[in-house]
């Protein structure tokens, strides 16, 4: 198993420096959406993980936001969100990650989440504690609703949004801060290190959240993905501590 979360971690930190280095720089932009960007320095991202990852399992496959590569029908497939964040990026905000996870017949195996602008690297694999810098990290142990932290992600398309906006309109009365912080992987990054006691959102992919589910599950907290009826391949993630049941219970309606 190390030998997998050995590779997630090099191929993040790898991705890291590279997205420290254009940091603050102007951009090639690919695509403008109106509550989206595409950009060039995505694409790069995902093509250096790639080679690190094929130059060490080459009949792997690669399955990322940025495309496929590898062997297609390899058992063992590598989820990649080179930049998850990138319109904070593009807005020189510094709150984005690289998300690399492996999964073999479906079951994640490890995964890694990598914020270089604050050096954390969050890391589990199956069977094995979740950390933080090396250090082992649980969830929130709150267990009052006016107490706790929630993420709410709004998403990029108009109904994502419509799905996500009455929850936050709804938690934002009943906890103490509701934050939309604009990367899902952070955001279960954040729960599975407790400070965050729950992050939702309709609408995300299977590599924005990949890494950071087992994260969540391996720091003791619990994760609900629902795949969307009306988008395939999107889906609605409840991603909490387990120990605030009217979060899970309130946010239940994204998943509907
Ligand atoms: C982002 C997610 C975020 C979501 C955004 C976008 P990207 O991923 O992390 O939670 O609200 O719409 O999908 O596109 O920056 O990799």
């Amino acid at each position: 198993m190390s030998l997998y979360l050995d590779a997630a971690v090099a191929a993040a930190r790898a991705a890291g420096g590279l997205l420290r280095e254009h940091f603050g720089r102007t951009l090639d932009v690919n695509e403008f959406h109106a509550h989206d960007i595409k950009l060039a320095l995505d694409v790069e991202t995902q093509e250096l993980i790639t080679r690190l990852l094929l130059e060490q399992f080459p009949d792997h496959a690669i399955f990322g936001e940025e495309g496929i590569g590898g062997n297609q029908d390899s058992p063992f497939q590598w989820i990649v969100d080179p930049i998850d964040g990138t319109v904070n990026y593009f807005y020189s905000i510094p709150h984005f990650c690289t998300s690399i996870a492996v999964r073999r017949d479906g079951k994640i195996l490890a995964g890694v989440i990598y914020d270089p602008m604050r050096d954390e690297l969050f890391a589990t694999a199956q069977g094995e504690p979740a950390t933080m810098n090396g250090q082992p990290m649980a969830v929130s142990q709150r267990t009052k609703l006016g107490d706790a932290m929630m993420s709410i992600g709004l998403s990029k398309v108009t109904e994502a949004i419509n799905t996500n906006l009455p929850v936050l309109e709804d938690m934002i009365h009943r906890v103490r801060k509701a934050r939309m912080m604009g990367s899902a992987a952070l955001d279960c990054a954040y729960v599975a290190s407790g400070r965050l006691d729950a992050y939702v959102e309709a609408g995300i992919s299977i590599w924005d959240v990949a890494a950071g589910m087992l994260l969540v599950e391996n720091a003791g907290g619990k994760v609900v993905m629902t795949p969307r009826k009306d988008k395939p391949g999107k889906f609605a993630i409840i991603a909490s501590s387990g120990h605030i049941p009217e979060i899970e219970e309130k946010a239940a309606v994204i998943a509907k």
